[in-house]
């Protein structure tokens, strides 16, 4: 009997981290949060309504390993090359002051490509992937008219991220 209890024991430790720390189905794990590259378009304010719904944010880019593993996941999981992605920044509220909306942050680690931020009617930041953009600039972020269709990465703490199969990445 004290043999079962000790198998169940090295199962549950050796398994550990699976059971407590996962993502949900069709999201990836980082090293601190479940990530979601969408396969549709929205305008930025239905993407945020859309991570919204699945208990998440867009994606809040806190320095450039996060920046980097989003570009993997990006590559791997989702239409790289052909859309660019939303992130969950924008200076809608004043012009030139782009806070994380879902923290309501400055931004503190920045990407912008080269003359970017351009300003004016582009509130709303997206993450450049197009074949348009040369590979040292992908990644890079743009300020871009809300209202335009991207696709989007949501992001949620792996702790309110539920049960399923974790897609197994280090991040
Ligand atoms: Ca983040
Ligand atoms: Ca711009």
């Amino acid at each position: 009997m004290w043999r079962n209890g000790f198998y169940f024991l090295y199962f549950f430790l050796t398994n550990f981290d699976q059971y407590l720390f996962c993502c949900p189905e069709g999201w990836v794990k980082g090293s601190y949060s479940c990530y979601y590259p969408s396969r549709e378009n929205a305008t930025w304010t239905t993407a945020n309504a859309k991570c919204r719904l699945m208990s998440s944010n867009l994606a809040i880019v806190n320095n450039k390993a996060e920046n980097n593993f989003l570009i993997g996941i990006v590559k791997e999981y989702a239409q790289a090359y052909i859309h660019n992605f939303w992130l969950d920044a924008n200076d809608i509220e004043r012009e030139g002051h782009f806070i994380w909306q879902s923290t309501r942050q400055l931004l503190v680690y920045k990407n912008w490509n080269v003359n970017e931020p351009s300003g004016g009617t582009e509130d709303c930041l997206e993450m450049l992937f197009k074949e348009y953009v040369d590979e040292q600039h992908v990644g890079q972020w743009n300020d871009k008219i809300c209202s335009h269709e991207n696709h989007f990465i949501c992001e949620k703490s792996i702790e309110n991220g539920g049960s399923s199969q974790p897609l197994d990445i280090i991040g």
